[in-house]
């Protein structure tokens, strides 16, 4: 067990690896209790260290035996691992250790899952299958030998020989060990082939188990789309025979990009109509394009420590997210990823956890798989291409491939192909790499002689450990509307560098309405008074998508907010405007969906507190309710015909045209379950033959007060499938009625199917209810009580998906006295736990210092 908190590891510090390894060689003996793994690994003195001492990685391990060049050895072994005297000269080095991967439960190193023999290895995991230099920076080729009965033995690379009981593997591509994976157990594939635009064939597979082979076409689809896609924008081409894509049930993320064996939690590759959404289908798609695009970007391209994380995973999460706006739709793919941005990084950003795109220090590195590393760092990467300009981004990126091939890199690698090819200076551009917050923007404006002028200041509040900020790179594409909504000024990037700077627009006819930071060009809070007056002429004039949305975000949430604080009624310009747009059936009904879709309880809070005021919960959710209700009401006629206007017959399809129509119809039900007591609802529930139209209908039961059979039926028609079963139980607890969601969630935690050791299930309860912000904010504490029990309880199992949970308190300071007390218990309770994780410690550690 890793015990208590651990010494914090700098970037400062980062020093090369005393010895590289050109090869590995591995023999796994599986056993569930004693699985043996003979190692045989090439290690030569690296000239370019300074420190020349022999050192290994190993945890949880029993040494049985090691060599040097054939002579037995006797290293010196603690808990992280073992030192050795070494020639000065390259050497071979062998071990044989023993694990057990049937007691891991931390579902890190090699683990089972439901009688499958598994690995995962990001970040430090390999050190948990056998003594290694477990290092991003050491790279190195592998061979496999698999010896086992299970009928189906992967490793990463391309088959070798294979027989009665054993199956070899060789990866020829050199690769750090935490892109190693294994995988065994009695599995069936969904077979595929690839011809890649040089002409080599690769055989695809996923792999499942018995069962569930029907859900692998729609995978299978996206594996290929994504392959074609990165030889088409990104000129990258598979580099393999064969490409295999496992799924596992218990898994701690979403997927893992090992060479060539991506291996999957269930939940984001399994997917047929009648048990996944729209949502479940677009999301499948994206993680199987982000694990693929790995390839070039973390795979053949690696980071040098774990600091650079963001090289591999921002840029991963730019291209997937440019892959899913290329395959569905451009503005609604944008306006989604700032909605989770607000939701996840903004939230991280203004917190406790604040921390840099690089971080420069940390305990435990899982810590640090962020919303800020991975959705900021995304967005660093779209800022940088806006500056450039497309066909700049395409030149750096082609020299970041041909350069760094086959290297593990930094930051400072990546920006300097920048900088070569485009001849500008990023130094002040790299403060987004080293500077923690969310700047924000303010604006004023002046009228003039035929002159509009934006008058811009920036400024980013103190982070932890970052008492001052200095101003940023900020690209701000604005756009200019004459009275008439006509464009006076199509759109145009300005580039402020300084704290305050004007930007002037000569020759106008008329004082314009400005529409700033089109399509969010920099994840900025911008702040400007308006009217909403202006912001429903933009929500209806605006030719930018996304600013046309944010307009109407803003109408909504500035009614909102005055309804929590000032008991305000319902905003009638605010459903007046909401009415035009919805019924404009020119609009992509994904957009209108979007439109319809309230500002979250999680934002509103946020943005309260952002304007000095404590946010109330039960206020927040209880005016929600009333502007929801308001709609209903006013909207009525609208609803029904938009309802009516777009379901989608014949055969289900998850494409982006179909499942808009369901979004914008769903949408419509919600609001009109307020209106019919479910009727229309419960009509649906009866006819769906999926699951988009299934759960959609249940979700508005339960906000209407009904579906107590509906729950009941649903369990019974899907209890044997774990993945839809997490759905039952999430969503019970996200529309449970603020007083009696704890409840909910303690009764569902006491349910025979309810099971801590499967992180799916572990977070379809307990993580919907702390997403369910009034439930888990109860005034009682029940929520935090609840929540801090089970977090107890599951990491001394499974370190990481605790501490990763741990998150749900890291908006504490928000809260009134009351509150804050209740959580500071509970953090204190946790901290106080002999033996907690140094995941979990280092998280609550950073939570209760703010
Ligand atoms: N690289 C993995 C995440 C590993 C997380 C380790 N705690 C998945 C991804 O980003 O593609
Ligand atoms: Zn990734």
């Amino acid at each position: 067990m890793k015990d208590m908190a651990g010494p914090t590891i700098y970037l400062s510090e980062y020093a090369p690896p005393a010895y590289l390894v050109d090869e590995v060689h591995l023999t796994f003996r599986l056993d569930p209790n004693a699985t043996r793994v003979l190692s045989r690994i090439r290690f030569r003195p690296n000239p370019e260290a300074t420190d020349t001492t022999f050192f290994l990685h190993g945890e949880q391990l029993t040494l049985i035996s090691a060599a040097i060049d054939g002579q037995p050895v006797s290293p010196e072994v603690s808990d992280e691992g073992l030192t050795c005297a070494v020639p000065d000269a390259p050497f071979t080095w062998e071990a044989e250790v023993e694990i057990a991967p049937a007691r891991n439960f931390a579902l890190e190193g090699l683990y089972m899952s439901n009688g499958m023999y598994c690995t995962q290895c990001e970040a430090e995991g390999f050190r948990k299958i056998t003594y290694y230099p477990d290092r991003p920076d050491v790279m190195a080729t592998f061979t496999v030998r698999i010896e086992g009965d299970e009928k189906v033995k992967l490793s990463n690379g391309n088959p070798g020989a294979s027989g009665e009981g054993f199956a070899e593997w060789h990866d020829p591509w050199p690769k750090p060990a935490y892109l190693f994976a294994l995988v065994a157990g009695d599995l069936v594939n969904h077979p595929d082939r690839f011809t890649t635009k040089s002409g080599k064939d690769v055989e695809l597979n996923i792999w499942v188990r018995p069962g569930d082979e029907g859900k692998c076409a729609f995978g299978m689809e996206a594996l290929k789309k994504s392959m074609t896609w990165d030889e088409d924008v990104y000129g990258r081409e598979y580099d393999l025979d064969i490409f295999n894509i496992v799924a596992v049930d218990d898994f701690n993320m979403g997927a893992m990009e090992n060479k060539g064996l991506n291996i999957f939690n269930s939940s984001c590759v399994l997917a047929s109509p009648e048990t996944s959404t729209d949502g479940n289908f677009e999301r499948i798609e994206a993680i199987i394009a982000h694990e693929y695009f790995h390839n070039w970007t973390g795979n053949r391209i690696t980071c040098r420590d774990w600091f650079q994380l963001c090289l591999k995973e921002g840029l991963t999460v730019y291209r997937d997210s440019q892959f899913t706006a290329d395959m569905r739709s451009e503005p609604v793919k944008r306006i989604s990823d700032v909605i989770t941005l607000r939701a996840r990084q903004f939230r991280e950003d203004n917190g406790p956890l604040a921390h840099n795109v690089r971080p420069e220090s940390f305990q435990e590195i899982n810590n640090f798989y962020t919303a800020t590393v991975y959705e900021k760092g995304a967005e660093v990467i779209g800022m940088l291409k806006e500056l450039v300009g497309d066909e700049a981004y395409d030149k750096a990126l082609d020299l970041y491939f041909t350069r760094h091939d086959g290297q593990a890199c930094t930051i400072e690698d990546w920006l300097t192909v920048f900088e070569e090819t485009t001849g500008r200076d990023l130094s002040q551009f790299k403060r987004w790499y080293s500077q923690a917050g969310t700047p924000r923007l303010k604006v004023r404006e002046a009228w003039e002689d035929g002159t509009y002028t934006l008058h811009f200041s920036q400024m980013t509040p103190p982070t932890p450990g970052q008492p001052d900020k200095l101003p940023q790179v900020l690209p701000i594409a604005v756009g200019l509307l004459g009275p008439n909504g006509d464009e006076v000024q199509e759109t145009t990037l300005l580039e402020m560098t300084e704290a305050e700077q004007s930007f002037a627009f000569p020759g106008l006819a008329a004082k314009p309405v400005p529409s700033i930071l089109r399509g969010f060009s920099a994840p900025v809070i911008l702040e400007r008074e308006t009217t909403n007056a202006e912001r429903a002429f933009l929500l209806a004039h605006d030719t930018d998508p996304f600013n046309k949305w944010e307009a109407g975000r803003m109408l909504a949430k500035d009614g909102l907010l005055r309804m929590i604080t000032d008991g305000a009624a319902p905003d009638a310009a605010y459903l007046g405007a909401l009415q035009a747009t919805l019924s404009d059936d020119s609009l992509d009904p994904a957009f209108r969906a979007l439109v319809l879709a309230l500002p979250s309880e999680e934002d509103l809070a946020q943005t309260l507190f952002d304007a000095g005021v404590t946010p109330d919960p039960d206020a927040i959710h209880a005016a929600r309710e009333r502007l929801l209700e308001a709609m209903a009401e006013e909207l009525e006629p609208l609803l029904t015909r938009l309802y009516h206007d777009h379901q989608v017959p014949g055969a289900y399809s998850p494409d982006a045209g179909p499942s808009a129509a369901r979004a914008l119809a769903n949408g419509a039900l919600a609001l009109l379950s307020r209106r019919d007591g479910g009727a229309l609802a419960a009509q649906q529930y009866a006819a769906a033959d999926n699951m988009t139209q299934q759960l959609a209908a249940l979700t508005c039961l339960l906000i209407a007060g009904k579906g107590a059979n509906e729950v009941k039926a649903f369990y019974d028609q899907w209890q044997a499938d774990r993945l839809v079963i997490d759905k039952w139980f999430a969503l019970q607890i996200a529309y449970a009625a603020p007083g009696e969601a704890a409840g909910v969630t303690g009764m569902l935690t006491q349910h025979p199917d309810f099971t801590m050791k499967n992180p799916n299930r572990f977070r379809a309860t307990l993580g919907a209810l702390a997403g369910n912000p009034a439930g888990f904010h109860a005034k009682d504490g029940a929520g935090y009580r609840l929540l801090a029990d089970w977090l107890l309880q599951l990491d001394p199992l499974n370190p990481q998906t605790t501490a990763r949970m741990c998150s749900a308190f890291e908006t504490w300071k928000r809260y009134d006295a009351d509150r804050q007390d209740l959580i500071r218990a509970e953090l204190e309770r946790i901290a106080a736990k002999p033996g907690l994780s140094r995941d979990t410690s280092e998280m609550v550690g950073r939570i209760l210092a703010a």
